[in-house]
């Protein structure tokens, strides 16, 4: 009912997302409207007016238990009720062969691709700036790192934010579901051109990723590059990440 107001799902795990936020702001605006009204009424009902004294009150115990305990439980529920978002996206980490590491940076995102050989840090690494292409349908995953301060990973239609911390090598993924372009901005204050800070995700179809990998990076084992030679047989691929440690 309230998607209106969303940016676009595109991504596999968005309505895991989108149904939390959605009932979570149904219970704060609700409880905003109901607290508000309250005081409002009481401001008109408990008004000054002539002859009437003020009375000394020590409160309500029973009130005081009841605003208490609901609020604690719904809280309690709300986190039973996330844990199945949180497992999916945060703990589990798809196998893919799509890998690349964002560095960022005041004030920029530096992406970089493994090149032929498949690991990161080497000759042939092709690295772009603001702007990462992926695949449609396929598991991205990203190894998120700071050069300098805290900045934020976020891209809305995917429903994905991640802080990038210095010293820390964070893995996320994605699974987009629609071609596009789609804005990439940094979703944590990082210093005067914090504003300014944001790339783009240019989400291609497989053959148009393909033809971009082809002229862009220059190599052929492209991560992707094999989205469509699923059916061949597996083999180790040289720049599939080992299992990923929490
Ligand atoms: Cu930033």
């Amino acid at each position: 009912m309230l998607d209106w107001w969303l940016p676009e799902n595109v991504s596999t795990y968005g309505r895991d997302i989108d149904w939390l936020f959605h009932l979570i702001y149904y219970i704060t605006g609700i409880t905003a409207i109901l607290v508000f009204g309250t005081m409002l009424a009481f401001l008109v009902m408990y008004r000054d007016r002539p002859g009437r004294k003020a009375r000394y009150t020590h409160g309500n115990t029973t009130l005081e238990i009841v605003w208490t305990v609901v609020p604690a439980l719904i809280l309690v529920i709300l986190t039973l009720l996330s844990v199945p978002a949180w497992s999916r996206i945060k703990m589990t980490m798809p196998d893919t062969d799509f890998v690349v590491q964002v560095t960022a940076k005041q004030f920029n995102w530096q992406v970089i691709y493994p090149g032929a050989d498949g690991k990161f840090g080497t000759d042939d690494d092709k690295t772009l700036l603001d702007e990462m292409h992926v695949p449609v349908n396929k598991v991205v995953r990203v190894i998120l790192k700071s050069q300098d301060v805290i900045h934020s990973f976020f891209v809305p239609q995917f429903r994905i934010k991640q802080d990038a911390v210095p010293g820390h090598e964070i893995r996320v993924w994605f699974d987009a579901t629609k071609p596009g372009k789609y804005e990439w901005p940094c979703a944590e204050l990082c210093g005067f051109g914090h504003s300014g800070m944001r790339g783009w995700i240019y989400v291609h179809t497989a053959e148009e990723y393909q033809k971009w990998a082809a002229e862009n990076l220059k190599t052929a084992a492209a991560p992707g590059a094999t989205v469509e030679a699923k059916a061949e047989e597996p083999k180790a691929e040289p720049h599939k990440e080992e299992k990923a440690k929490k």
